[in-house]
C-alpha cells in the first residue's frame, strides 16, 4: 500500500497491526510526513477504535527516560492515547499470538483527581492533580521492523502501544518520594535492570507536565479520572511464552506479567 498522506498512513498501520505484519518506516516512503501530521495520523487510528467501540482513558508518554531514549536512538519524548482495550487485568497472561515482536518495560502511572490542563504546568501543579499512583507495566509492539523508526514513525504508530497492566495498590502522592521510589526488573528470577523514578525526566511529575504542556501545544488537555503512564524507566525486554516478568517497586508494590502463546516459539512470526 503506497503511503502518501496521513490517511493512507494510518491504514498502513491498521493493516499492518490486524496482520501481525511489521513494516518498514513511513518516513522513507512519505519524507512529508512531519511530527504535526504523525500526530494527525496517531489521531486518525484512535478514532477508527472509538467508532468501533472503544475508549479513550489517558495518555501515555513515550522516550522520556535516557534508558529508552539511547536504545530508540531518539531524543524527544512522545505523547500518545491509551484506550482501553489496551488493559489487561493483573493476573491476565499477556497474549503474544496477537502481537508481533512484544517487549514490556515498567512504568510509574498516575490517575488524576482533577483536569489538568497547559501551557505552563509546572512538576508540583501536576503533582497537585495526581490521585493516586500505581505500578505499571507497558506491553509495546511496534509496528515497524525490529523497532526501526524515527520519531515521526513512532507518534504515528501511537507510540507502539499495545497493552498496559496497572498495579493494584494505589498510594497517594504524599506518600513517597516518587524521584527516589525503585524498581527492580526481573525475568524468570534474574534481575535485569534497576531505575528510579528520577529515570523519567528527573522526576515522574516533570514527566506529567511535559505531557501535559505538550498536550497544550495541540488543543488537548487531560481529564480527571484520566490514566498517565510516564514512560519506561529501563529499557524494554522482549516479553516471551511462559516467562515471568516483575516490577518489584519499593512502595508502590510487586507486579508480575506471563507471556502466552498457544503456538510453540520456533512457529511465532517474530
Ligand atoms: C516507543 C514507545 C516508548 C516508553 O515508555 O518510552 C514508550 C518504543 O519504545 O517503541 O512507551
Ligand atoms: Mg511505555
Amino acid at each position: 500500500m503506497a503511503v502518501t498522506d496521513a490517511a493512507s498512513a494510518a491504514r498502513a498501520l491498521v493493516e499492518a497491526e490486524r496482520e501481525r505484519a511489521a513494516r518498514g518506516r513511513l518516513t522513507v516512503e512519505w519524507p512529508g510526513l512531519d511530527l504535526g501530521t504523525a500526530y494527525a495520523v496517531q489521531r486518525m487510528t484512535i478514532g477508527d477504535r472509538v467508532r468501533a467501540g472503544d475508549r479513550v482513558i489517558g495518555t501515555k508518554l513515550g522516550l522520556t527516560s535516557a534508558a529508552k531514549q539511547q536504545r530508540m536512538g531518539i531524543s524527544s519524548p512522545l505523547t500518545a492515547v491509551l484506550v482501553e482495550s489496551y488493559l489487561l487485568r493483573v493476573d491476565q497472561p499477556v497474549p503474544l499470538d496477537e502481537l508481533i515482536q512484544p517487549r514490556i518495560e515498567p512504568e510509574i502511572v498516575f490517575v488524576l483527581g482533577r483536569d489538568l490542563e497547559g501551557p505552563g504546568v509546572t512538576a508540583a501543579a501536576a503533582l497537585a492533580a495526581v490521585d493516586r499512583v500505581y505500578a505499571g507495566f507497558e506491553i509495546i509492539d511496534s509496528r515497524f521492523e525490529g523497532y526501526d523508526f524515527a520519531l515521526p514513525d513512532v507518534v504515528a504508530d501511537n507510540g507502539s502501544s499495545a497493552y498496559v497492566v496497572v498495579g493494584g495498590n494505589g498510594v497517594s502522592p504524599s506518600d513517597l518520594d516518587l524521584g527516589l521510589e525503585a524498581v527492580v526488573l526481573s525475568v524468570d528470577g534474574q534481575v535485569v535492570a534497576t531505575a528510579t523514578g528520577a529515570a523519567v525526566q528527573g522526576h515522574p511529575a516533570e514527566a506529567l507536565a511535559l505531557a501535559v504542556n505538550a498536550l497544550a501545544e495541540r488543543g488537548q488537555a487531560l481529564r480527571a479520572g484520566e490514566i498517565v503512564f510516564t514512560g519506561g524507566l529501563t529499557d524494554a525486554v522482549p516479553l516471551r511464552h511462559a516467562s515471568q516478568v516483575s516490577a518489584e517497586f519499593t512502595t508502590l508494590g510487586a507486579l508480575v506479567v506471563t507471556g502466552y502463546s498457544a503456538v510453540a516459539d520456533d512457529d511465532r512470526k517474530d
